[in-house]
């Protein structure tokens, strides 16, 4: 086991201080200005920002003049060094364009497909800039909505084909998979982080390709976020993790970390520390629809909150009297000990 870590850096992309729009009603609240979100992050306990590329550079530019988005790109930097913070990935946007409309890096169309690679590679230009070395791959819309829309075999094959050219183009970023299993599409393809994980050994560096895993999308995929978070930390490949909470198999609801279940929250924490994750906390959270514009970012703190107090009880387990309820068997023992532990006992 690796040894616990004192610290952890909190993250979150400016997308989580949002108006409240929703596919079924328009903004709630009025957009923040970009400068004024990263003024928030201090303020609320956070020390660096995830981007999407065109969050980091504006979607005018994006595909345009690559000496434009290099311009673009270098101003940004100087606006987080003036707010004290750092960039901890970009991710390339390939769910919004025209030209991603069926997938990007899976679509039928060739000349789609090449946009993909592309804006991919200028997402990593503009993380070259900022000043981080993690791409973040969100697979929104390689998938189907029918099963035979696509080649699932070929799709596979193409993912794999961009992850090695996204390689290829720099040979020192990392390539982070954020694996969800639906939402847009009725049929992501790698729909969990071990279908990611196994992909990341058919690339051609292995080394470089590891996992961001988000609590809401494990849980939608039927599964325990701790347990994919150990079996990633296992394999060396946990580099970032997006913490939320999520009611039952819905839609990718991104509640307050801890909020629907503590115990599920308690777990997460306990693996990551145990397993000396040594990533970013990014707390991809979002405000409820009906949250007041004063108070739209409490989600955030209370997030933050929620894991440096599950941090707290986590550190409080007494190692070895796990280990003695383990070898009695005495599960019913072990679970009312950490019961009470998450009862402030
Ligand atoms: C989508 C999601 C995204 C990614 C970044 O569900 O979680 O916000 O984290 O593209
Ligand atoms: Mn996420």
């Amino acid at each position: 086991m690796a040894a616990a870590k004192t610290s952890y850096k909190f993250t979150f992309g400016p997308w989580n201080i949002s108006t409240g729009r929703d596919p079924f009603g328009p903004e709630v609240r009025k957009e923040l200005a970009f400068a004024a979100k990263l003024r928030e992050y201090k303020k609320l306990g956070f020390d660096g920002v995830q981007f999407h590329d065109d969050d980091a550079v504006s979607p005018d530019l994006i595909d345009g003049d690559p000496a434009a988005i290099e311009k673009a790109a270098t101003k940004m930097k100087k606006i987080l060094d003036g707010e004290g913070l750092f960039c901890e990935f970009v991710a390339p946007r390939l769910w919004e364009h025209p030209k991603t409309i069926d997938g990007g890096y899976t679509s039928n169309s060739v000349s789609d497909r090449k946009y993909a690679i592309e804006r991919s590679k200028r997402a990593i230009d503009i993380a070259n800039v900022l000043g981080t070395k993690d791409i973040v791959l969100w697979l929104a819309r390689e998938g189907t909505y029918i099963r035979e829309a696509k080649d699932p075999m070929a799709s596979i094959g193409r993912i794999v084909d961009a992850v090695n050219a996204m390689l290829d183009y720099d040979k020192t970023i990392r390539i982070l998979g954020e694996m969800k299993p639906n939402e847009p599409m009725d049929q992501a393809y790698l729909p969990t982080p071990g279908h990611w994980l196994g992909l990341t050994y058919r690339t051609n560096e292995p080394s470089r390709v590891g996992v961001l895993i988000e609590s809401a999308h494990s849980i939608l995929a039927g599964l325990d976020p701790s347990d994919d978070m150990a079996y990633v930390l296992w394999h060396g490949k946990l580099w970032s993790v997006h913490l939320n909470d999520q009611n039952g198999l819905k839609y990718d609801q991104d509640k307050v970390f801890g909020s629907v279940d503590l115990r599920r929250a308690f777990n997460t924490v306990w693996v990551l520390e145990r397993g000396g994750f040594n990533g970013c906390v990014g707390l991809d959270v979002k405000a409820m629809r009906s949250t007041k514009p004063g108070d739209q970012t409490k989600h955030l703190s209370n997030s933050r909150q929620m894991f440096l107090r599950m941090l707290e009880v986590a550190r409080s387990v007494d190692a070895e009297k796990v280990e003695a309820f383990r070898a009695e068997r005495d599960y019913e023992g072990l679970e009312m000990y950490v019961l009470q532990k998450l009862m402030g006992k």
